[in-house]
């Protein structure tokens, strides 16, 4: 059995970063992946018209001026095989592929008392033991495909997003069905709506949906983007959400109704999510504010939808606008006014079971080539359910968490010691531009890691009142933002997990800006939320190169 000084499980953006920390810190490590390669959540989602909604420069890694130097991006929202080549990049550039394990997904993590470490099983039955355990194992990588009766009778494709065929499909001339409006379904109807011969879209709840506006990055636009990355980073730095988007200081009734339509106007013909995230502030707390946008957007869809019963369908009535997450789309409205394209509403005319031919619903059968299931993820806590992690005592994540998660500035968790749980559920890291928040968590981890090696301390356990203090600070959080309230993945609503939905966030909603406050507060003072124990144990030789992050 081999023994590490720390495992990592899971090479997206997380887990990479995380590896090139440890490879500088000189530690015997390992990182488990269980796809076939790295890149997470740029690896597995191979469905059309994938992409990321921040800005391409934003959500590349800001550790190194060679990298942000060498990598061009070539849209300002970069498709999905663009950001997977540049996760590669990022590997063969820095050596981290030795690193790494593929094909190995985990079953159990169990901690050894007697031995202070954890004991990690592969599904493959290998076994590893390692003093320390970084979970980088995403917060939408657990999906949930339907439980439709007959889902197995189907004799053409049908995938979960997800899993969508490595081999790309050619959709041209097929009668294809889509379930699920939410971001990835919408990117998915943007991307093969003329294409196809039929497309029909089955859809359960309309969302808010606002247009993406890409383009591509001129070679002038990018060697202006190179000179200005240190200014860029600062901007996202100093923003709640990691982006470039910062809310408009001003309430949406302080400002006349004229001047309001005139920046409404100007958010809905800009790019990313400005709409969402540089609105006027009460936007998203204010139901009387947030009712008046929903309705300047409202107005935006029965402009672009030519029929007004199939706008109506498409107009939520049930939540206003941002209160979940906002699919960006190219086009989205303007699919249904194509002849080859049938809007039904699910609320009316549900699904009775997927046949050997297509779907059957309520009122009608509907034929088909390919069904691509688009009806997301058992959001933040779903990865980590479905690893075996048990603590001091026996004690069990997936029972501990049954009731929502509970942790330490969701990076760890009391009777788990040594185990980090970086991109956790109720972390700052998770509720921004990834990699902006990610980058937060890995140095603090790494920082944190430094300290204990350099003062010989075996393992950490996280205090029970820490635990206390940073729940009640992230309800207090939730309870000031409207996407609380709402039925969507950051609350845990989701179609096989309902008994997850209590009304509160599984991710921090109190921004990057006051996470990183506590974070840095804590690494300042020498980590008072966590017991640290000495035994007899080898610790790492330093070379010194590596400095604190923070
Ligand atoms: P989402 O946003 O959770 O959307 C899933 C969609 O699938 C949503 O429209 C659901 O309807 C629908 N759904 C789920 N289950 C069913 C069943 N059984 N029948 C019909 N429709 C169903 O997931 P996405 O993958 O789109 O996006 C997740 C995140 O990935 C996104 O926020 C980005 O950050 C990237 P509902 O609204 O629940 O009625």
């Amino acid at each position: 059995m081999k023994k590490y000084d720390a495992i990592i499980i899971g090479a997206g953006v997380c887990g990479i970063y995380q590896a090139y920390k440890l490879s500088q810190m000189k530690m015997n490590f390992l990182l488990l992946e269980q796809g076939s390669d790295l890149g997470g959540t740029w690896f597995w989602n191979r469905y059309p018209g994938c992409r990321f909604d921040s800005e391409s420069e934003t959500y590349g890694y800001s550790f190194s001026k060679e990298l942000l130097e060498e990598w061009d991006w070539k849209e300002h929202y970069a498709p999905r095989e663009e950001t997977e080549s540049y996760l590669n990049f990022v590997a063969s550039k820095f050596n981290l592929r030795k690193f790494m394990r593929f094909n190995s997904e985990l079953s159990s993590a169990i901690w050894q008392e007697k031995d202070k470490c954890w004991k990690i099983r592969t599904k493959d039955g290998s076994i590893f033991l390692t003093r320390y355990l970084l979970t980088a194992i995403g917060l939408l990588s657990c999906p949930t495909p339907p439980k439709f009766k007959g889902l197995q009778n189907f004799k053409g494709t049908s995938f979960h997003t997800y899993n969508a065929p490595e081999k790309q499909i050619n959709y041209s001339g097929k009668r294809v069905a889509v379930v699920g409006t939410g971001a990835t379904g919408v990117q998915v109807i943007c991307a093969i709506a003329k294409d196809v011969k039929n497309l029909v879209i089955f859809q359960r709840r309309p969302n808010w949906c606002a247009p993406l506006h890409n383009s591509i990055i001129s070679k002038s636009k990018m060697a202006n983007i190179k000179k200005n990355y240190d200014a860029i980073f600062e901007k996202c730095r100093n923003t709640p959400s990691g982006f470039y988007h910062n809310f408009d200081p001003r309430k949406t009734f302080e400002v006349s109704e004229k001047k309001r339509e005139q920046f409404w106007e100007k958010l809905y013909a800009s790019p990313g999510f400005g709409i969402w995230l540089g609105n006027f502030k009460d936007t998203l707390s204010d139901e009387k504010a947030n009712l008046e946008f929903s309705n300047f957007v409202a107005k935006k869809i029965r402009q672009r939808v030519k029929s007004p019963e199939t706008a109506e369908l498409l107009i939520p009535k049930d939540h206003g606008f941002g209160t979940r997450r906002v699919p960006m789309e190219n086009g989205y409205y303007e699919v249904f006014n194509q002849n080859n394209v049938q809007l039904i509403n699910l609320e009316e005319n549900p699904i009775v079971e997927v046949t050997k031919t297509g779907i059957l619903t309520k009122k009608e059968e509907y034929n088909f080539d390919i069904i691509i299931y688009a009806t997301g993820f058992d959001a933040v806590t779903g990865s980590f359910d479905r690893i075996e992690f048990i603590g001091k005592d026996g004690v069990s994540l997936r029972e501990k968490w049954e009731n929502g998660p509970r942790t330490v500035y969701g990076l760890a968790v009391p009777k788990f010691p040594n185990l980090l749980t970086l991109a956790g559920p109720q972390s700052g890291s998770v509720a921004t531009n990834f990699p902006r928040g990610i980058e937060e968590a890995v140095n603090w981890s790494t920082d944190f890691l430094m300290f204990l090696e350099k003062n010989k301390i075996s393992y950490f356990d996280a205090k029970i009142e820490a635990e206390e203090l940073w729940n009640d600070h992230v309800t207090e959080m939730s309870e000031k933002i409207l996407f609380a309230k709402e039925k969507s993945w950051f609350t845990g609503y989701n179609v096989n997990v309902d008994k997850k939905y209590k009304g509160k966030c599984l991710i921090y909603a109190g921004g990057q800006i006051r996470f990183r406050e506590f974070i840095t507060n804590e690494k300042t003072q020498k980590y008072p939320s966590f017991d640290k124990f000495t035994t007899d144990q080898d610790f790492l030789e330093h070379s010194g190169e590596v400095t604190a992050t923070i």
